[in-house]
């Protein structure tokens, strides 16, 4: 194996990282590609990755190249192919003498630790870095980040994979179908309640004439079944385990990474939110939920010829409504 790849990872002694990393070396995300690997921590918690060192170690995974942790982002950051932005503080954390509860101080500080990590990616990462934001508030965390790194040629994302994911299961379970039947799941807007899960576009049994719309005919289930479900599906989650999404998010996290690994198929689509260029008629600037395509080159575009009925316009705009207000709160970190 010549090639490699090396991807940095924020967050990585948290419940996500621990589950994520691993899976990163194990052959199948980057497949046939040695992977190096830049854990990074905040400096009151970076000795523990010591452990996690030691247990990649003991486990031989194939793929496993070069292994550095630390706190230092920016020495991380240099010529690394992909950012896995995990880290972030959460909701509740007591910050400063302050406990974090409004959203708008969530989004003020994540807002400065992306500010910093932006402008070293933009500066030392790959041109052509691929950066997927998973730490919460996610798009406008991405927004800040893409802002502060001004370098066109890398792609940021904010993930909703997970939600897609998770629309995907409720989906295949009302069709009787497999998951793996299901394609063309895309999420809209805002990783948040307020995400649309276009159960309309969807492909079943990869037939482009047999849309989700035909083949579910059931809007009291989408009003009050499918759309709360999927919406409301991280604080069930957290309600039923105590502790927020870590398994599932970390195969989100890699079904993105092998979504842009690999062109997608014909009349396919992967979910997440990226820069908005004026397709479909969202505001731009903002980074938003979208169909995506990865292309054989590696690059990643925008799929712009899906159509979106008016309950799925006016659903979507409660939610890019809510991105234009996140991106009012932190117009201090976008200048
Ligand atoms: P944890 O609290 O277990 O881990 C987060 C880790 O990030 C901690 O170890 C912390 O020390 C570290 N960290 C904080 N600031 C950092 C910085 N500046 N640089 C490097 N590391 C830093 O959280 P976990 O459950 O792993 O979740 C991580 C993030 O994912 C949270 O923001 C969470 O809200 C978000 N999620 C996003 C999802 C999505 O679909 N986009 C779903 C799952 C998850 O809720």
């Amino acid at each position: 194996m010549e090639d490699r790849v090396k991807v940095v990872v924020t967050g990585a002694a948290g419940q996500i990282g621990y589950s994520l990393i691993p899976r990163l070396i194990d052959g199948h995300t980057f497949k046939n590609k040695i992977v190096d690997l830049e854990l990074v921590e905040i400096p009151q918690v970076v000795d523990k990755l010591k452990g996690l060192v030691m247990e990649l170690e003991d486990s031989n995974f194939p793929n496993m190249g070069d292994v550095n942790f630390s706190s230092d982002f920016e020495t991380a950051a240099k010529n690394a192919d992909w950012f896995l932005l995990v880290g972030s503080i959460p909701r509740g954390i007591v910050h400063n003498g302050k406990k974090i509860e409004e959203r708008s101080d969530l989004l003020q500080i994540n807002g400065g630790i992306f500010l910093e990590q932006g402008k070293a990616i933009g500066q030392y990462g790959k041109s052509n870095a691929k950066i997927l934001v998973v730490g919460n508030p996610a798009n406008t965390n991405a927004l800040i980040g893409r802002n502060a790194a001004n370098n066109n040629s890398q792609l940021w994302m904010a993930m909703t994979m997970l939600d897609s994911n998770r629309a995907k299961s409720i989906l295949s379970k009302k069709l009787n179908s497999d998951i793996a039947n299901i394609s063309r799941m895309i999420i809209w807007g805002n990783h948040s309640p307020t995400m649309y899960p276009d159960y309309e576009n969807i492909l079943v049994n990869g037939a482009s004439t047999f849309i989700g719309q035909d083949a579910i005919n059931d809007m009291d289930w989408i009003n009050n079944e499918f759309l709360p479900t999927v919406q409301q599906r991280g604080k069930a989650v957290i309600d039923a385990r105590g502790a927020s999404s870590a398994t599932s998010a970390a195969k989100a996290a890699l079904d993105t990474v092998i979504a842009c690994e690999n062109p997608t198929a014909l009349g396919d689509c992967f979910s997440a939110a990226v820069i908005t260029d004026g397709s479909y008629d969202m505001p731009e600037g903002i980074i938003c939920g979208m169909p995506l395509m990865a292309l054989s080159d590696g690059s990643v575009e925008i799929v712009k010829d899906l159509s979106l009925s008016d309950f799925a316009e006016k659903k979507i705009k409660i939610s890019t409504d809510e991105l234009i207000e996140e991106r009012s709160a932190v117009q201090d970190l976008l200048k």
